[in-house]
């Protein structure tokens, strides 16, 4: 999708929501407008009895300003026509974080080790994004394989996003104050 349309750009072939099932990282990310999710990212998503995908993610965060804290995540997907197209819901573990809907697409994926997440919340006239964000994901912790890194960085040029993602350090922030 080099000519950067949003309709043009490629997602995942036969997504597998039950193979993409799990605990991811954010490596990296690219930021929207009024960013959220700062650092110490993890998604876990999970599959119900009737197909429904829905996740867990917790993340450092700074709201109000100046306070800092690991927010407690939910969201639901409701499936599109593409099936590595959804909508997502989603909402905190209490009032003051942050509540939305937003596209959800998985634009690449090997399932057991990194998958590109992308989401564009706002559509120009010219058809290009004008708000968008985007996961880079591992299955480990300490970061994407050496051997992904091609595929990824190809993926990020894919997505009109080269250049625009910052590192997400992991340092343990969420693994107690859970918010
Ligand atoms: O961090 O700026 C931002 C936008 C993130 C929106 C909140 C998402 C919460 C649920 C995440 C599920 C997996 C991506």
């Amino acid at each position: 999708a080099q000519d950067c349309q949003v309709a043009n750009i490629q997602v995942m072939q036969n997504f597998n929501r039950t193979k993409y099932a799990g605990s991811w990282y954010a490596v990296a990310k690219k930021d929207p407008e009024g960013l959220f999710l700062i650092d110490n990212v993890v998604a876990h998503f999970t599959v119900d009895d009737s197909g429904l995908m829905e996740a867990r993610a917790k993340g450092r965060v700074i709201i109000l300003n100046n306070w800092e804290l690991c927010a407690d995540m939910y969201a639901t997907f409701e499936d599109t026509v593409d099936p590595a197209k959804f909508k997502m819901k989603y909402w905190g573990a209490t009032s003051y974080l942050q509540t939305g809907n937003d596209e959800h697409w998985v634009i690449d994926t090997d399932y057991e080790n990194y998958a590109v997440h992308y989401s564009c919340r706002q559509v120009d006239a010219d058809g290009t994004c004008l708000d968008s964000y985007s996961f880079i994901f591992s299955r480990h912790p300490a970061g994407l394989r050496p051997e992904d890194v091609p595929q990824v960085t190809q993926m990020k040029r894919d997505v009109c996003l080269i250049n625009k993602y910052r590192r997400v350090d992991h340092n343990g922030f969420c693994d107690e104050n859970s918010s």
